[in-house]
């Protein structure tokens, strides 16, 4: 290849293309470059996941969310090395920068896995949190997609349960896990940032800790004040360091998943998943079109319009629309 030369851009696609075809055989360098490209953004994301999304749909999608500290990342580990028990191939997504399971090690965190490491039926990404609630649900979105098409049965997706943004993972799970821990008033604190509401399993982790009966108590009384529903959310203790209560956190989630598919319910998030992101797709590509029209200058005249009282923020809206060819409706 003579130096300066450059593949024309059907080239380049092909060789896209390729990497892809690779990393859905299995091919793990292939893969995690696939995951660098979705994660980047843009058309070259779009193009890649054109060539993904038809071979998608059949992991199931665990979401681990909970404030931070409760253990999701050593109990994300001990789920995954549960299902490798069963023969399973395992992906986890930490959506979460305190969480980045590099070199196989929890950073700043003594629990070490190499066995999952070392494991080629496992698959570990972290994430980085940027790009805002829109751009991380749509990059997660993508990247869970690439796992699963690659044959991925289980991917685990774990977020540290704070904003909108990791709610809006957390959404994109077939089954949320919300893990809470006795003390501190985590369990409140959970609440009141409407972790419950999206909670199907509440695990009690560390329940090796003394206070953790009560802590399990105070959930079942929340839960009992909640308004009957054909799925009553159940309360797993777990101990993640030691693997106690894996099981039963693991068949929680298979109940939920068969409730899902015997009620139609499990279809119905499908088709809420697909809307949300075909509306964030259609959102990012507006805010992108916006942020580059104000980029051309426009928005001054605007501002001093509407405050000068010359122009109705409706009317200003509107111009600023028909400049990135959205005309107006009325
Ligand atoms: N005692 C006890 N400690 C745990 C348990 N699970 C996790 N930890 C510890 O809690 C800390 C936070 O765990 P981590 O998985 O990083 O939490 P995350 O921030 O939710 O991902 C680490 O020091 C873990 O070793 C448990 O079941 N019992
Ligand atoms: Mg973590």
């Amino acid at each position: 290849v003579r130096a300066g030369w450059r593949p024309a851009g059907a080239a380049r696609a092909a060789g896209a293309l390729d990497t892809i075809e690779r990393a859905l055989h299995g091919d793990r360098r292939a893969l995690a470059r696939v995951l660098s490209v979705l994660e980047g953004g843009g058309a070259p994301a779009a193009e890649a996941l054109r060539a993904i999304y038809p071979h998608a749909g059949r992991a199931q999608v665990v979401g681990l969310t909970g404030p931070a500290g409760s253990g999701k990342s050593t109990l994300a580990a001990a789920l995954a090395r549960y299902y490798r028990g069963r023969g399973e191939r395992v992906a986890v997504v930490a959506v979460d920068p305190t969480s980045p399971y590099s070199g196989g090690a929890l950073l700043g965190d003594r629990v070490r896995m190499p066995d999952l490491a070392a494991d080629d039926g496992v698959f570990i990404r972290s994430m980085a949190s940027r790009g805002g609630s829109g751009g991380l649900a749509l990059a997660a979105n993508a990247v869970v997609a690439a796992l699963d098409a690659a044959g991925y049965q289980r991917v685990l997706i774990e977020t540290v349960g704070a904003g909108q943004a990791e709610i809006a993972v957390a959404k994109m799970a077939h089954t949320t896990v919300v893990v809470t821990v006795p003390g501190l008033g985590d369990e409140v604190q959970a609440l009141k940032a409407g972790l419950f509401e999206v909670g199907d399993v509440l695990v009690v982790n560390k329940a090796d800790r003394p206070e953790a009966d009560r802590a399990q108590a105070e959930l079942a009384m929340l839960q009992s004040l909640a308004p009957a529903a054909a799925w009553q959310p159940p309360v797993v203790p777990t101990v993640a360091l030691t693997g106690d209560g894996v099981a039963d956190l693991a068949g929680a989630i298979a109940r939920h998943a068969a409730y899902l598919e015997a009620t139609g319910e499990g279809r119905r998030r499908v088709r809420e998943r697909a809307e949300a992101a075909v509306l964030g797709a259609a959102q990012a590509e507006i805010g992108k079109r916006l942020t580059r029209a104000l980029g051309g200058g426009r928005m001054p005249a605007l501002v001093s319009g509407v405050a000068e009282h010359e122009l109705s923020p409706y009317d200003a809206a509107s111009d600023l629309l028909a400049a990135v060819g959205l005309g107006t409706e009325s």
